[in-house]
């Protein structure tokens, strides 16, 4: 195989010669890091702020000049609309963020496993019928991805997990709002997470990370031996649990086929380990491919257990099992990305220089017994530099994996780097751009549908570093845009983005732009449950503004409409349970109303034909103003109406 990491390690990195990625560049020569490197990678972290304390002047030209022609823009003017939506991972804020692309603008943010006062997100009663009681303070949410049909994305949903408090949830394209949250059982933390592609979504699926014992409660604690993780594939239609599939070592990031029979994953703990020492023990371990086909009938005939009191069915699918296949491959890999054109999925090494490219049409001839070694599914294991990631695509054979220790994206041939693996003398690698900095996934417009159209590449970079005006130690990420339309990548832009984003869709706005509604439907499931309540009231909510007393509960509903509320006062008694219910009753595109009572905590959003409600205790006597926080008309301050509290 021919060695491209050479030329990564020369000119261009600073500080290198004086802290351990030095010894982590001489090792790059090798086709893997073998645990003798345990020491340099564990250092890795110490020799990252070495070289980036030093000046970056090198990443700014080289080969990211702007002066060469046929660049795109990401300007975009006044009025004019972004061709993309950009479906942001929030990260630990949470959130989901909708940008526009290329302009990088972010446009609304989507709360999901977070409190967000601004909409009243855990606020209303809607909303926390979505998050459920005693819900989490908030969430870790990495990888949202769109729905689709035939390997195209249909605007219905984007999925996203949960790896703090191990959760899925959904949410709706027409309002961008989470309409459902679910915890996956037998589980720790949720990690990676995709959708069936064909023939339509169908199955949501997802990765327990870390391997627990069963039940986890305070048995075997120092027994990793009794430790597992499982597969958990979702209904994405219902949001209720299809089946999970027990499985060897842990599970991180997972992809799908374009024809809905395999999922793969990635798995970095085969080792079983506990302990870092113990993550990285083995040179290989594997990809876990899953057979849909074989699952479902092993669950239809019965051959499945369920785990502590849940009545989730679940397989074994562990080392010998008829329904998947353990693929290994190097060390600790971590991005697991199917190409566009359907043929193949690659696994990103991690921890060694290379990824692994396996071809979904091996995989069939391996479940057909055709194939005896499961490594005969490996067309191919090119080398990239230290640290690969995460891979995107163009549509144009090419694919792009980030590496998170050099701080670059190789832009390499597919086809060539399978010449290459078959012995043939070809270089696979057509550039390597430098990122600012570390980054962890990247993604491309439309890259992972059929439509890939290789025009733009995002760079999620996790440190920024010098990149922006310094705003104290915790730092934005930088998500970079870069066009990848013509030969050579060009760096557009760099964006700064709140903690922290792992992952995005970009979607051309031909799918989303006339399903998104500009106003609510009136009867919307989002709040049934609030329309249901006032037609036992007796309440018409497009017209009435009543106050009905039913014991120590309070039921106040009210219109508003600009500039007003449909009630000039309402009272209640201290201790009273008060449920207020608004209906918006502005037909008006964009004249949302909000209702923020003071010195109570409330405040929520209510959109043009929107209905919302907030339940809480009258626990404070006096006179609380309440007053609409959208500001929506000239007489928006002067909007607002008195609660008494009787005391
Ligand atoms: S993971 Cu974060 S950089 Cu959660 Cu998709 Cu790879
Ligand atoms: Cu209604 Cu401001
Ligand atoms: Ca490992």
């Amino acid at each position: 195989m021919s060695n491209n990491t050479d030329d990564t390690h020369d000119s261009r990195k600073t500080g290198e010669g004086s802290s351990s990625l030095g010894a982590i560049a001489a090792l790059s020569r090798r086709h893997m890091l073998g645990t003798s490197a345990l020491a340099g990678i564990v250092g890795a972290g110490v020799g990252l702020a070495g070289g980036l304390a030093a000046p970056h002047a090198e990443h700014t030209s080289g080969t990211t000049g702007a002066t060469s022609g046929g660049v795109q823009k990401d300007y975009v003017a006044p009025g004019q609309l972004d061709e993309y939506y950009g479906i942001w991972s929030g990260g630990q804020s949470g959130e989901v963020r909708i940008m526009g692309l290329p302009s990088m603008r972010e446009l609304i943010r989507v709360p999901v496993f977070n409190t967000d006062f601004a909409i009243g997100w855990g606020i209303t009663n809607e909303s926390k019928r979505v998050l459920g009681e005693n819900f989490p303070k908030g969430g870790d949410l990495h990888h949202p991805h769109m729905s689709m049909t035939d390997g195209h994305y249909d605007g219905r949903y984007i999925f996203v997990n949960d790896k703090a408090c191990t959760r899925v949830a959904r949410i709706r394209c027409d309002v961008m709002r989470t309409d459902k949250i679910i915890e996956i059982p037998n589980a720790q933390s949720i990690h990676g997470l995709r959708v069936q592609r064909a023939p339509r979504t169908g199955y949501v699926f997802c990765c327990g990370e870390f391997r627990v014992p069963h039940p986890n409660d305070g048995r075997d604690l120092n027994d990793p031996s009794k430790y597992f993780t499982v597969f958990t594939a979702i209904d994405g239609d219902t949001m209720k649990i299809a089946w999970q599939v027990l499985v060897d070592g842990n599970l991180d990031n997972t992809d799908a086929d374009y024809d809905g029979k395999y999922m793969a994953a990635t798995c970095y703990n085969s080792e079983g380990g506990v302990d870092l020492a113990g993550f990285m023990r083995d040179e290989r371990d594997w990809v876990v491919v899953f057979n849909i086909k074989r699952i479902e009938e092993a669950v239809r005939s019965g051959q499945y257990k369920t785990i502590a009191g849940s009545d989730v069915p679940v397989v074994d699918g562990r080392h010998g099992s008829k329904l998947t296949l353990y693929v290994p491959v190097p060390k600790n890999p971590h991005g697991c990305n199917a190409s566009p054109d359907g043929k193949y999925v690659v696994a990103s090494g991690k921890l060694s220089p290379t990824v692994t490219v396996m071809a979904w049409e091996k995989i069939d001839q391996y479940f057909a017994g055709k194939l005896r070694d499961p490594r005969d599914v490996v067309v191919a294991e090119p080398e990239m530099g230290l640290g690969p990631l995460h891979t995107a695509y163009d549509g144009r054979g090419n694919a792009y994996t980030t590496l998170f220790i050099d701080s670059q994206i190789v832009k390499w041939n597919i086809d060539d780097a399978i010449k290459a693996y078959q012995g043939q003398k070809v270089n696979y690698i057509r550039q390597k751009l430098d990122v600012a900095y570390q980054p962890g996934h990247n993604h491309s417009s439309m890259g992972e549908t059929r439509d890939a159209d290789g025009k733009w590449l995002v760079s999620l970079n996790k440190f920024s570093k010098d990149r922006f005006l310094p705003v104290g130690p915790l730092h934005p990420d930088n998500d970079q845009l870069i066009d990848i339309s013509g030969d050579e990548m060009k760096l557009i832009a760099d964006v700064p983005v709140y903690s922290e984003p792992h992952d995005c869709n970009i979607v051309h706005r031909r799918v989303l732009m006339n399903k998104v509604k500009r106003i609510w439907t009136r009867n919307d499931p989002f709040f049934a449950e609030a329309v249901a309540m006032a037609k036992k009231d007796g309440i018409t909510l497009e017209s009435d503004s009543k106050v009905i007393r039913d014991g120590r509960k309070v039921r106040v509903y009210m219109t508003s409409a600009a500039p007003m509320y449909g009630l000039e006062e309402f009272t209640v008694k201290k201790g009273d349970e008060v449920t207020v219910t608004i209906t918006n009753i502005d037909q008006i595109e964009d004249l949302t109303h909000g209702f923020c009572i003071a010195n109570y905590g409330i405040n929520m959003e209510i959109s043009p034909q929107e209905t919302s409600s907030v339940t809480f205790i009258a626990d404070k006597p006096g006179v609380h103003w309440f007053y609409c926080t959208f500001f929506c008309h000239a007489l928006h301050l002067e909007m607002r109406s008195r609660m008494l509290v009787e005391a």
